[in-house]
């Protein structure tokens, strides 16, 4: 694995000491955040899961429990751990266990199939798989079953709920051992990159860059004890991970209420319920709200504790986003991020025009954010152009994948995001596109390559080209172009194939064309621009 290149790029030494002069990073790990706030807030509640509640003094003794239990099975530091588990409060108990333990959780969706988890095991060479017996009518056992077959890592299945040959998530559990605490400048987890490759590239990040985008994104969204977060999106999602999100909430010592979904009949009762403060959505979501609080004579009186919504993970209209405050009875953030680390916020005393038409502003003083040409040339402020950034929580490489950190950073180390911004006056930040070859599916990355690879597994695929066509509830779906090799085949059975070929669901194409041949760019390469055109033309003449 040496030679696919380091698990964890380090920042160089005049970086690491800057960052630890300025205070972002003070050498805690991650764990030490539940620590803190069990010994400040022990009797406050910390989660709330169903009908089930842990106060901080509960949780972190359970935390406790579990990475002793953890430990007496051979699960050590520096260890992988696939961690796939619906928003449930097993999912935190994990979460902070690895932590605490030192070993590292691979940040795996639900929506992840036999494709996505059993690359994660096998590429992180994982000892661990951590998943639900069954959740939105799926059997993740029976997932774990044909995973194993392709991971000689894997040592340990743990099943939340009905375990049957797995090791029950119960059963680990065992008197607290003392253990040595992490390293703070070491990899604490691997979260999973949007990507535009034939393979999802693998985040690390750690303890000390993720624990400062934390405190700094809590102090940014005003968290404090009396905060309650409900968190609607998938809790591994890097944005209610972190923006300020489930970590920024127990930073604070506030309360972190777990949705099973996102839908507004279960968030809006759970906000009544808890008194819910702050939520976080992706666009889409946030439309469903609004239309459900605007059909509800009884929806505003629901959302009457609700003070901040923070829209996300995609481009928010500027219309949707003046419609939040009449519509949901509370104030927006835009929050404009990614798990590979920069996270822009609006804050609480921009004027509308900002909070509604701009993406917000880096966290940090040191969040070096610039725009360029395509020769990495600083365009005029106010120009749209590629977005490259470096700073205190931006990594500088992804997980083993030497080659391709050669085309996604600078020579000096800034990322390139592949998102066209233009940057206005303050450093705000408008996203215009992108030239990542990704669909942005209402927040949901697909990596076309990914899917291209798949569809041409398919006997009767000659070539094929997938890309994004608007869809005006999602934002963007994705567009499979075709060149059939023969006869056409029919677009079920398409998707039929690419369904056993364990994808997840939100990658199988929305759509598939089946053309002659594909439009080609000068220089030979196939022209995606022309193709996203022909779909998007063909949608409106039937619109
Ligand atoms: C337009 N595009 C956006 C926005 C992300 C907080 C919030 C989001 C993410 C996230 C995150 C956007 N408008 N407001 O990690 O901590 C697109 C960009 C970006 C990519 C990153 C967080 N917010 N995007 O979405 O890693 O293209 O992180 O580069 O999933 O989402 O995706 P992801």
């Amino acid at each position: 694995s040496a030679a696919e290149g380091a698990d964890l790029t380090p920042w160089p030494a005049e970086f690491v000491e800057r960052y630890r002069a300025a205070g972002y990073w003070r050498g805690e790990p991650l764990d030490a955040l539940l620590r803190d706030s069990a010994r400040q807030h022990a009797t406050r509640t910390a989660l709330v899961c169903g009908t089930r509640r842990w106060s901080y003094a509960e949780l972190d003794a359970r935390v406790d429990r579990i990475a002793a239990g953890l430990a007496q099975r051979g699960i050590a530091a520096g260890q992988r751990v696939v961690l796939q588990l619906p928003n449930i409060g097993e999912y935190v108990l994990m979460v902070f266990a690895l932590f605490r333990l030192g070993a590292q959780p691979v940040f795996a969706l639900p929506a992840h199939r036999r494709s996505e988890i059993g690359y994660f095991c096998a590429f992180s060479e994982a000892i661990a798989l951590v998943i639900a017996d069954r959740h939105g009518g799926f059997d993740y056992r029976a997932l774990a079953r044909e995973v194993r077959a392709d991971a000689p890592t894997l040592a340990h299945i743990i099943v939340v709920g009905d375990a049957q040959e797995f090791t029950a998530f119960e059963a680990i559990d065992a008197e607290p051992v003392a253990l040595p605490a992490p390293d703070a400048g070491a990899l604490a987890f691997l979260q999973l990159s949007g990507g535009s490759t034939g393979r999802p590239k693998l985040i690390p990040r750690t303890h000390d860059d993720y624990f400062y985008s934390v405190r700094a994104s809590a102090d940014i969204c005003g968290l404090t004890e009396q905060s309650v977060y409900l968190c609607a999106l998938p809790a591994a999602h890097n944005f209610p991970m972190s923006s300020p999100g489930i970590l920024g909430v127990l930073y604070a010592g506030g309360c972190v209420v777990l949705a099973p979904d996102a839908s507004p009949d279960t968030a809006f009762a759970l906000i009544a319920r808890e008194r819910v403060t702050i939520t976080a959505l992706v666009p889409p979501l946030a439309m469903v709200w609004m239309d459900a609080a605007a059909s509800r004579t009884n929806g505003c009186h629901e959302l009457a504790s609700l003070q901040l919504l923070q829209v996300g993970g995609a481009r928010l209209s500027d219309e949707a986003a003046r419609r939040v405050g009449p519509l949901l009875g509370c104030r927006l953030q835009q929050v404009f991020g990614m798990a590979e680390g920069l996270v822009n916020y609006t804050r609480f005393d921009d004027g509308e025009a900002l909070v509604v038409g701009t993406q917000g502003r880096a966290i940090s003083p040191d969040d070096e954010v610039r725009i360029v040409d395509d020769e990495d040339r600083d365009v005029p402020e106010g120009t749209a152009g590629h977005l490259i950034t470096r700073g205190p929580y931006t990594i500088r490489g992804y997980f083993r994948a030497a080659v391709h950190n050669a085309r996604a950073f600078t020579h000096d180390g800034f990322y390139r995001t592949g998102d066209i911004v233009r940057k206005l006056p303050g450093g705000y930040l408008v996203v215009e596109g992108r030239d990542k070859d990704q669909i942005n599916r209402g927040g949901d990355k697909v990596a076309a390559e990914e899917v291209e690879n798949h569809l041409l597994a398919h006997p009767a695929v000659l070539d094929a080209a997938v890309v994004a066509m608007p869809d005006a509830y999602l934002g963007e779906r994705s567009c499979a172009f075709i060149v059939p090799r023969g006869e056409a085949p029919r677009a079920t059975e398409i998707a039929r194939f690419m369904r056993e070929r364990g994808l997840a669901q939100y990658k199988l194409p929305d759509r598939i064309e089946f053309v002659a041949q594909f439009p080609k760019t000068g220089v030979g390469k196939i022209d995606k621009g022309a193709l996203r055109l022909a779909v998007s033309e063909k949608l409106a003449a039937h619109a």
